[in-house]
């Protein structure tokens, strides 16, 4: 009787908020799963550490490497060695503020190591599935709602370098006949969204300031609309494009619109305060070009994916100011696992 093997996949950004939802499900469906991560000299780890095992140990499904998108014959080797199914390329600096400070940097990773990657499949004779993270970023200052068939008008170097790999993707696809597919993702948020984000920003804020910790709150534009999810239910949208019988391209959101300024309400209100006593603002978080309003149609997801979010706005600020307050308590008591409940230490002011 022969064996069939584990699927095996590759994902970039591992360390990411999406990469570590993804490596969680594909590990829950038997896969065997490949991160690669950058070398730092601090570690970088802490939102899989807890999927983590030895590789000495019989049995261990997640396997990390070194390597980086700017270096194009590591993405080869390792694809070489790996010999992936499917290939996540989550990968990417992805502050849309910091891409205006880093445009040739956001350049070269968001846009450019997308190509490194799909040429690297290509030069290996790699027969797999690859999956682009593309963003609603894109869309830019073109109005809601948006769909697979809206037009790109992307408002910075980070939605300009995206744009870049979405074609480049496509390209593959087509001139390669590749099963290469762009997941055009809204907004969706978490406990383990980057402490620099808006919602993240606020739910950190919002735990500190009911602890005595901070007394003022600084921001932007309070008045852009996005349309916020959850990143685990996004992930699993991720999955399922791979698995479909033909390659296309989604977009993947919860279709409802709320503005910064709701997302303050949402999230100082479940913890009891009043937002507009702790919210300066401060332009430093302004953009040379702001997007005013992502607001997703993600009608085809549901068609032929049967992808239905359920997590709304109001429910993900809640549930976030929740994980932040626990965290900041499991933070003064050491002996509890932050793990689980997430990093915790001063953010840069971004
Ligand atoms: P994230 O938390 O910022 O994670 C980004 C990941 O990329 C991290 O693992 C980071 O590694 C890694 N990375 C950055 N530059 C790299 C490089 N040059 N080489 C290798 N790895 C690199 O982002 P996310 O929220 O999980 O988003 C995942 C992807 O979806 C990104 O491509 C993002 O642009 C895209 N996206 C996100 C959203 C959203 O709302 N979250 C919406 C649409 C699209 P370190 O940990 O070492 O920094
Ligand atoms: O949370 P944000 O930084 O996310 P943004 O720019 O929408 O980008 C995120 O979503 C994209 C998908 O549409 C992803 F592709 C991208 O990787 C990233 O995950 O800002 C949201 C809104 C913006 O309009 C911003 O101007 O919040 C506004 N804002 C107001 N005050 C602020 C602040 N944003 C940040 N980060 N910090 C502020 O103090």
């Amino acid at each position: 009787m022969t064996e069939t093997r584990a699927k095996r996949a590759l994902i970039t950004g591992i360390t990411g908020q999406d990469g570590s939802y993804l490596a969680e499900l594909l590990l829950s469906k038997g896969y065997e799963v490949h991160g690669l991560i950058r070398r730092a000299s601090t570690f970088n780890t802490a939102r899989i550490d807890h999927l983590y095992t030895d590789p000495h140990v019989a049995g261990t499904r997640l396997f990390l490497h070194y390597g980086d998108l700017s270096d194009g014959s590591r993405l080869a080797t390792l694809l070489d060695s790996v010999k992936p199914d499917e290939v996540y390329n989550l990968a990417a600096q992805s502050h849309v503020r910091v891409s205006f400070d880093e445009p040739e940097y956001t350049g070269n990773s968001t846009g450019l190591g997308s190509i490194r990657l799909l040429e690297a499949i290509r030069m290996v004779g790699l027969d797999c599935r690859y999956y682009q993270a593309s963003s609603s970023e894109m869309f830019g200052a073109t109005p809601p709602p948006q769909n697979e068939e809206t037009p790109f008008y992307p408002r910075s170097p980070y939605g300009a370098a995206k744009v870049y790999s979405y074609w480049v993707t496509r390209n593959y696809r087509e001139g390669y006949g590749m099963f290469a597919v762009n997941g055009i993702l809204f907004n969706h948020e978490s406990p383990r969204r980057g402490e620099t984000f808006v919602t993240r920003k606020i739910t950190r804020a919002v735990a500190r300031i009911k602890a005595g910790q901070q007394s003022e709150l600084f921001m932007g534009n309070l008045d852009a609309v996005r349309d916020w999810g959850y990143a685990p239910e996004y992930v699993e949208a991720m999955w399922r494009m791979l698995q479909h019988d033909e390659p296309t391209d989604y977009v993947v959101a919860t279709g409802t619109d709320y503005t910064v300024r709701d997302f303050l309400q949402f999230s100082f209100e479940h913890a009891g305060l009043d937002w507009e006593k702790y919210v300066r603002f401060d332009e430093r978080y302004l953009r040379p070009t702001e997007v005013d309003a992502l607001v997703g149609d993600a009608g085809k997801a549901e068609r032929l994916l049967g992808w239905v979010p359920t997590v709304k706005t109001p429910e993900l600020a809640r549930l976030m100011v929740d994980a932040d307050i626990e965290a900041l308590d499991a933070a003064g008591r050491p002996w509890i696992d932050t793990v689980t409940v997430g990093p915790w230490a001063p953010a840069p002011q971004i």
